[in-house]
């Protein structure tokens, strides 16, 4: 049975579950629940939601429910299995918890189907870096190893992949689901202010955070950001990770080498990811990578050849003498701080910023401009914002899109400086995602170069 768009739910239907949300991880819940032949039925808010068409070409008999939520029918399930993009905080699924319904997440849903170790990964900025470096070190080490989550590809799906290791990214709005993780090891990255508009503050954003470590075999943990320091929880098993010298077993930096203790093990001179916050996820992978019982060879084979991720400080072009980097990625200000602090070492900067801010705080940016950005080029809707938060460290000028902010940065790069598009802001004002932001950056500077280097 096929239910018209916006027609109720069967009342006392009694189903197994209802997904909420009908994006690609509720079409991967569905197929999975489809798999095993449960009783489900599934909703979505939006009228027309992005996987509608599959879902009714694989499993025309599921009933779907459209352009809003129909409490009578969420309450004749058994238990919601609710996607990352909806609130669960919101009223409709509040009730239905309170009237003792559970909810889970798609990650839930994942989890009580492997057996297969989990390592898992969360942090306001870094997780898709430190997710790719760690599978990547998963391969060298011979295991068949999967990566997923919020990198893009729904925990579930990987059920059809089959692997003797799986590396996990996990937003807050994953966390917030998530009851039957139990990963070999588990991280918090970083933590700085993101997403507060539905997390309310940064508490209840630390709190969902630290469920990550719930039943961990060992707590990863990041030594220098002290916003983390609640989560330590002395007695379990725990490895640290910091920019500075490594205490015990922990992974650190000894004279410009990454080390393990006392340990020197790669000069972090080899490593071809550019920046200091890249250093950092290199240990963290490490910590992670050995935690899960990898190779130490295999593990620094891995660091050293793994070239970083498209649109994440990637550098784009290098012409006289000036390097541009593309890290259109960077969508709050401490991912920008952190790219600009990596980045700079002797260098002056020539930042390209702005934007959809996701916060008005932009004081960590602020500092971090201080004395490294020659001149920042400001572009999108909160242009404005980011000049009034960049008036004291650095001076600013109003670009009309990219390409004439790309030919303002040429004009005000000498030779010796870095051009960097750090947006500290989201892309939604101007582009589709970071993606087609990062794109429209790099075909800017193509045109600038002669023809010859275009590539
Ligand atoms: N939505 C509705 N009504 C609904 C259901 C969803 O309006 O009934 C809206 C949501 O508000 C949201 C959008 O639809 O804006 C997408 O929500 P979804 O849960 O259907 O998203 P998916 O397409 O399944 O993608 C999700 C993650 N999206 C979000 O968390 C918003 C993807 O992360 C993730 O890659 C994917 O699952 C696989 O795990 C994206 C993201 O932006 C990249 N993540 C945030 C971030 O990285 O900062 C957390
Ligand atoms: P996420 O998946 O958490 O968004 P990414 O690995 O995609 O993280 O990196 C996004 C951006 O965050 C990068 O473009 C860079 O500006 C910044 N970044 C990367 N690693 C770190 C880190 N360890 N600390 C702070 N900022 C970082």
């Amino acid at each position: 049975m096929t239910r018209g768009e916006g027609s109720p739910l069967a009342a006392g239907a009694q189903y197994d579950a209802t997904i909420v949300g009908l994006g690609r991880t509720g079409l991967a819940c569905a197929r999975v629940l489809h798999r095993e032949r449960r009783k489900f039925a599934v909703t979505d808010s939006r009228k027309a939601p992005p996987c509608l068409a599959e879902l009714r070409a694989e499993m025309p008999e599921v009933p779907v429910s459209l352009g809003g939520w129909d409490e009578a029918a969420l309450g004749d399930s058994r238990q919601l299995i609710v996607s990352p993009g909806v609130d669960p905080e919101m009223p409709t699924l509040a009730r239905a918890r309170r009237a003792g319904i559970p909810l889970l997440g798609d990650v839930d849903l994942f989890c009580l189907r492997t057996q297969a170790p989990i390592v898992a990964v969360t942090g306001t900025n870094g997780k898709s870096t430190v997710v790719s470096l760690v599978a990547e070190m998963g391969r060298r080490a011979g295991l068949r190893t999967e990566a997923g989550g919020n990198i893009g590809i729904p925990a579930p799906e990987l059920l059809d992949k089959p692997a003797d290791l799986y590396v996990l990214e996990l937003s807050s709005f994953q966390l917030e689901t998530l009851h039957s993780l139990r990963a070999v090891a588990a991280t918090v990255l970083n933590l700085s202010p993101d997403h507060l508009d539905r997390h309310g503050g940064m508490q209840e954003y630390l709190a969902l955070k630290a469920h990550i470590y719930d039943g961990a075999r060992v707590m990863v943990l990041n030594r220098d950001d002290t916003r983390l320091d609640s989560l330590r929880q002395p007695g379990r098993n725990a490895l640290g990770f910091t920019l500075g010298a490594p205490k015990a077993e922990d992974f650190g930096i000894r004279d410009g080498w990454l080390a393990r203790g006392e340990r020197l093990l790669l000069p972090a001179a080899e490593l071809r990811m550019p920046g200091g916050h890249n250093v950092a996820n290199c240990l963290a992978a490490l910590a992670l990578g050995s935690a899960a019982g990898l190779a130490e060879t295999a593990m620094l084979d891995a660091l050293r050849e793994f070239p970083g991720l498209r649109h994440r400080t990637q550098r784009v072009a290098t012409h006289n003498a000036v390097s541009w980097y593309d890290d259109s990625k960077a969508t709050n200000p401490a991912a920008a701080a952190a790219a600009l602090r990596g980045l700079a070492g002797d260098a002056n900067i020539v930042l390209i910023a702005g934007g959809e801010a996701k916060t008005e705080d932009f004081g960590e940016l602020a500092v971090a401009a201080q004395g490294r950005v020659k001149t920042a080029i400001l572009i999108g809707r909160d242009a404005g914002l980011l000049a009034q938060a960049l008036e004291d460290a650095a001076p600013t000028r109003r670009a009309g899109d990219m390409a004439a902010a790309v030919r303002a940065a040429k004009r005000w790069a000498a030779p010796g400086d870095i051009v960097l598009l750090s947006p500290a802001c989201a892309s939604f004002d101007m582009y589709r995602d970071y993606r087609h932001r990062g794109d429209a950056f790099a075909a800017a500077v193509r045109e600038l170069l002669p023809p010859g280097e275009r590539g």
